[in-house]
């Protein structure tokens, strides 16, 4: 019999409790993650993919902190160049006072990981080494400094900046899976609806007649364009389903068979109060508290369809929790937007932990900028690996031994296997 290699065998053996922390650390380090939600774009799609110093300094979290920390009104923000505002963010938040919000402190380890100075006046220097950089070279060091390996993007298919890269044709990247977004068809009919009109849709205002089969052949023809591993959309937190409306029926009819036909799973991330400050912009949006029973509704009466989950309101996170454990075909993911800070994350991973074993996904990036990525990993790894490590604890304490191949197994679960066989990326 072939001898069992010493990895092996140091695999199985049990843990004493004090080797459990530093076990659960070096998995996570080890382990490649996937980004199952970010805005990144592979490069064949041409400009619309972000990524540098000035980008960084100017993400929407921060102009929203900015304006909390700075005299500077948003209507006079929005007139300066990119370089304007990230100078005037870099100086408020980052020179006049310690970056110690869970954004601010981001762009600090984003700079730390390239080497360059966290306590500059200016960003001369950084502006300098992302201008050296060339792209795919730096998607492949981003990544490797953020431990995973693959990036899920979020692609519009009427994105008026994004919708021609496809349609000539983008080269497919193995360290990007698409994603059929859908909120300008679900939220947004009365701006969209005469563009696929206009593309040959026979569809109308009201989404009366052939509309909604329709815009199931409108998915179908992206569905073979990008080759999604999920479609997504966004929700208010006053979505209600099943509901008489124009988003209920498209749904009902386009969206939820679709998926069935195409074996993707739907992403609802549910819980925006969209532009609560639109002089904000991106950075206006805020949360509120769903009501789930739309969830619950979907995931019985849809039982052919899998459901991705993510819910922005911190009150919303125990009973989907508990949806969770009545429906196998919810898949609760990540610690969203507002929820993805240590505080809340702590405790939205330990009740998931706690209800639900290995069996959801803790986190995704919704990196908007590349190099955001690596903050937002190394985060996640920080507040995590404590928490998994407590969980081994009890469970050594209470009478089950652990070693370092469980360790090792249920990350692979958590960061990756989970989403993998969820989309159907490996089969079952
Ligand atoms: O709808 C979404 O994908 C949200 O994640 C974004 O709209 C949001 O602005 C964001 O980037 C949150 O982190
Ligand atoms: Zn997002």
């Amino acid at each position: 019999m072939q001898t069992a290699t010493v990895d092996q065998a140091a695999g199985s053996r049990a843990l004493a409790a004090s080797q459990i922390g530093a076990a659960v650390e070096h998995e996570l380090r080890a382990a490649q993650f996937i980004d199952i939600h970010t805005h990144l774009y592979m490069p064949s799609l041409g400009p619309v993919g972000l990524w540098g110093i000035d980008n960084l300094v100017t993400y929407h979290y921060l102009e929203a902190e900015l304006f909390r920390s700075s005299t500077i009104q948003p209507a006079a923000y929005w007139q300066l160049s990119q370089r304007e505002k990230a100078d005037a963010i870099w100086k408020a938040l980052f020179v006049e006072n310690a970056p110690v919000s869970e954004a601010t402190r981001g762009v600090i380890a984003v700079l730390q990981a390239f080497g360059l100075p966290t306590e500059s006046e200016d960003l001369r220097e950084a502006r300098a080494f992302f201008a050296a950089q060339k792209l795919p070279a730096h998607i492949r060091n981003v990544f490797k400094l953020a431990g995973m390996s693959e990036a899920v993007m979020t692609n519009d298919p009427l994105d008026p900046a994004e919708a021609p890269e496809w349609l000539k044709g983008a080269e497919p990247d193995p360290l990007f899976h698409p994603v059929l977004r859908l909120d300008r068809i679900l939220n947004k009919w009365a701006d969209h609806w005469q563009i696929l009109a206009g593309q040959g849709y026979q569809v109308d205002a009201q989404a009366t007649g052939k509309s909604t089969a329709e815009v199931r052949r409108f998915l179908a023809d992206w569905h073979a364009r990008m080759k999604p591993v999920y479609m997504a959309v966004s929700l208010p937190d006053m979505f209600q389903f099943p509901e008489d409306s124009l988003r209920g029926r498209m749904l009902a009819e386009a969206v939820l068979p679709a998926c069935r036909e195409f074996g993707i799973p739907l992403s609802l991330m549910i819980g925006v109060r969209y532009l609560v400050n639109p002089a904000l912009k991106l950075a206006g949006d805020a949360v509120g508290k769903a009501d789930l029973r739309a969830v619950e509704y979907l995931a019985r009466e849809y039982p052919e369809n899998r459901f991705l989950i993510s819910v922005l309101s911190r009150e919303n996170q125990h009973e989907l929790c508990v949806y969770a454990r009545k429906f196998a075909n919810l898949m609760p993911f990540g610690c969203w937007w507002f929820l993805n800070n240590p505080s809340i994350v702590e405790e939205m991973t330990r009740e998931r932990l706690e209800m639900l074993g290995t069996s959801f996904i803790p986190q995704h990036s919704d990196a908007r900028i590349l190099e955001q990525v690596i903050y937002k990993w190394r985060n996640t790894r920080r507040t995590v690996g404590p928490i998994l490590a407590n969980a081994y604890r009890l469970l050594a304490e209470d009478g089950r031994a652990v070693t370092r191949a469980d360790i090792q197994r249920d990350v692979a679960r958590l960061f990756r296997g989970n989403f993998e066989k969820f989309t159907g990326m490996k089969k079952q």
